[in-house]
């Protein structure tokens, strides 16, 4: 069963019918379509210049940190061999997929709970000429049934806060080979100030997810054989593409809240990574 409750069927929902500007205007920009943010500097130039085509800039510089957001995240998968398969669990219309089979030459899945996203990933692959390298598949993230330890790598960019993380994790130790790596950008909220605030209940609501703790992703990946190697708080290089993103045309109205709960240290944007031992 793909659907294993009726949380599940609601966040598939949402999914299958999700067609945001905010998602498809940036992934027409270059054709990789992304389902997560951005990072690094905003440059300033492209709220200069012509009034008529200062919307198309600003919604190409949004896209351009969504796709250093990814490059960030695959630089710190290792070394993968062609001959190698990697998992993206949680894959959205599969832009990370595209850009590791781009830097690897390796046989990627991805994973997801909505048809229309795979839909969407698998016509992308037949343009694209890689369909048989880069497979999008309409399967739970914690009951795979992918073969175990086949494995080199494996990442959740922006899909944990769908999950309960010791099932989670429990799946991806058994998909890894030793020596495998684990890597995932993610919300989650800081322990240090107890429960989540305001601010990142209205995040959860908005996106029928439930962001963890900080401290529960490294509990949960040292009982799970997953070894952290590095931990980047990416926070601050998150907060530019969120102003960015506020003042845009297609700002969804979320915007405030993750600034403030940024701004406020009550929620990181962390990037963790560690090995499968
Ligand atoms: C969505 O990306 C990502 C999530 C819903 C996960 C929630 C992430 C947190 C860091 C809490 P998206 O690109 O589909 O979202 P949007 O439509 O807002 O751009
Ligand atoms: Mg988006």
């Amino acid at each position: 069963m793909i659907l294993a409750s009726p949380y599940q069927q609601s966040v598939a929902e949402y999914w299958n019918r999700e067609k945001d500007p905010v998602n498809i205007r940036l992934g027409d920009v270059d054709g990789t379509y992304h389902h997560h943010y951005g990072i690094g500097a905003v440059d300033p130039s492209v709220l200069e210049g012509p009034e008529e085509t200062r919307e198309q800039r600003v919604i190409a510089e949004m896209h351009r940190l969504e796709t250093a957001q990814a490059t960030f995240l695959i630089d710190n998968l290792g070394e993968v061999p062609t001959s190698g398969r990697v998992l993206d669990a949680g894959c959205g219309r599969g832009g990370t997929s595209f850009m590791a089979h781009e830097r690897f030459g390796c046989g990627v899945d991805g994973v997801t709970i909505s048809e229309s996203q795979v839909a969407f990933a698998t016509e992308q692959a037949e343009r694209r000429g890689v369909a048989e390298r880069v497979r999008f598949h309409l399967t739970n993230m914690l009951d795979t049934g992918f073969e175990t330890g086949a494995y080199q790598a494996v990442w959740n960019n922006e899909s944990t806060m769908y999950v309960n993380l010791d099932d989670l994790f429990a799946e991806h130790s058994r998909l890894l080979a030793r020596g495998g790596r684990y890597v995932t950008i993610t919300g989650c909220y800081n322990d240090t100030y107890g429960l989540p605030s305001r601010a990142v209940s209205e995040i959860n609501a908005r996106y029928i997810c439930s962001v963890h703790a900080r401290g529960s992703y490294l509990r949960s990946m040292l009982a799970h054989r997953l070894v952290p190697i590095s931990v980047v708080d990416l926070t601050a290089a998150t907060i530019p593409y969120w102003e960015l993103r506020a003042t845009s045309s297609v700002a969804t109205g979320i915007e405030d809240s993750f600034l403030t709960a940024y701004r406020d240290g009550s929620f990181q944007y962390l990037l963790i990574a560690a090995d499968r031992v």
